[in-house]
């Protein structure tokens, strides 16, 4: 069975473009079709005071199942240098790698709640989604991304920084 699965980047600690760039090879290396690249747009952090953020967002189509995806997406932050504080708050990452949908899917698993919980209210993850699958339905809304961006309330500036090479 193949998955088509909206992923969000995010890095926000060292060389930033590179570790977004690293990552998103990793992703083909390991996992599947890279079919999309969205451009890379710089926001000031979200919900907590600390560097700037890099996000960008990319369309995967694999035959890695969700919760696998997942783990296989920790390890590959793991080798890009990411450490994890114990407790769960908010920190400084070299790279952050969400998954925000799951074409036809909705899963609510302890480990993994798909359509992400938080995608509709932050334009850094809306932002970019529109940029590759602007016309893709949320699997619980029902609305396109596209619009859900229009409703979108976040007013975090957000501005176009650069493609991925
Ligand atoms: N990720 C967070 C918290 N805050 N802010 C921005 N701008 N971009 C992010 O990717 C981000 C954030 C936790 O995952
Ligand atoms: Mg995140
Ligand atoms: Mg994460």
């Amino acid at each position: 069975m193949k998955y088509k699965v909206l992923l969000s980047l995010g890095s926000n600690k060292g060389n930033r473009k590179e570790n977004l760039e690293k990552a998103i090879i990793q992703i083909q290396n390991l996992l599947g079709d890279v079919i999309a690249i969205s451009s890379i747009y710089e926001s000031p952090s979200w919900g907590y005071k600390d560097e700037a953020y890099l996000n960008n967002a990319i369309c995967l189509v694999t035959d890695v199942a969700p919760i696998e995806l997942m783990d296989a997406l920790l390890n590959i932050e793991n080798s890009l240098g990411r450490l994890r504080a114990t407790n769960s708050s908010y920190e400084a990452r070299e790279i952050d790698l969400d998954i925000i949908l799951i074409e036809g899917l909705i899963i609510e698993h302890p480990k993994l709640e798909v359509p992400h919980p938080r995608m509709n209210l932050r334009r850094f993850v809306l932002k970019p989604l529109v940029d590759i699958a602007p016309d893709w339905i949320h699997e619980k809304e029902q609305i396109s991304l596209s619009n859900l961006l229009l409703k979108c309330e976040d007013k975090l500036g957000i501005k176009f920084y650069g493609t991925v090479s």
